[in-house]
């Protein structure tokens, strides 16, 4: 298979620079600018992916794409917009002319980040997002379904929780997703049989999660890592920070008291 991967200059993409190769020999990689420690055995196409043209150049040939691309935390309106929404657009309808088989979307746990941390739940939750960053990875998921639905490409939509060596603080136990396991749910996206349209959560095997991955499982999905593993370090950390009612309270964490106005009251009245 020949697989893009959109945002290899970004926090993910140069993690899966050096996982992906031994699966997909045939990769080609792409971001508005190259990665500055790019190897002579590696192909980068550059692309900004609010121009159709260049996304349309960019999936030319490819069988299946790993969408990283875009703006990763919440920003002002207009970055988001010319990234995330446009860009997303550019991708899939690029996608859909290019007739690339399989699309695996990076959400982002930001889509469901305004549910309480008492709440579990699983991928078919009404979107809650935390940040117009979030409303823009609701956006992608639903454009993965018209695209999956009208037009027969098989998508999967990542709801990842944090990618890292490990779990950051206290609120990243719960969401903490290994690198090597983002490798696994990339592979069952781009080559499982029964993919149509997926929404899966990218979080490793973590006791103190709170979604719902069994979809994932029944799938094949069997993570390496352990958030619990990390639990000192991790509350070490956390007592490091700084006391936040409100992103404290949900499982978005920050993103949701980022301008958040008004009573924090009304925070505990939240089901
Ligand atoms: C995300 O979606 C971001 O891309 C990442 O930078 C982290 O903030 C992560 O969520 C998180 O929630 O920890």
């Amino acid at each position: 298979m020949r697989i893009l991967m959109t945002g290899a200059a970004g926090g993910i993409g140069t993690r899966l620079r050096r996982l992906l190769p031994p699966i997909y020999p045939d990769l080609v990689l792409s971001d508005r600018d190259a990665p500055s420690d790019l190897t002579a055995s590696e192909v980068f196409r550059p692309a900004d992916l609010a121009d159709p043209a260049q996304v349309e150049a960019i999936c030319k040939g490819v069988d299946g794409i790993l969408h990283f691309g875009g703006y990763s935390v919440e920003g002002p309106w207009d970055a988001i917009l010319q990234s995330n929404i446009i860009g997303c657009y550019n991708l899939f309808e690029a996608a859909r002319k290019q007739r690339v088989k399989r699309i695996v979307f990076a959400s982002s746990n930001h889509a469901v980040g305004f549910y309480p941390r008492h709440r579990r739940i699983g991928p078919d939750v009404t979107a809650r997002p935390d940040s117009r960053y979030g409303v823009s990875k609701v956006f992608g998921e639903a454009l993965g379904a018209l695209y999956a639905d009208k037009h027969g490409i098989g998508v999967t939509c990542l709801r990842i929780g944090n990618v890292g060596d490990a779990p950051l603080d206290q609120r990243r136990l719960s969401i903490w997703l290994k690198p090597e396991d983002l490798v696994q749910l990339c592979r069952i996206g781009l080559e499982h049989r029964a993919i149509h349209f997926e929404v899966l959560y990218g979080a490793s095997f973590n006791e103190r999660a709170w979604w719902d991955n069994s979809r994932a499982y029944e799938l094949g999905y069997s993570p390496a890592g352990r958030a619990e593993d990390f639990r000192e370090h991790a509350m070490t950390e956390q007592a490091k920070l700084a006391a936040d009612p409100v992103g404290d309270f949900y499982q978005g964490g920050a993103f949701c008291s980022i301008e958040f106005d008004g009573e924090v009251s009304r925070v505990w009245a939240s089901k």
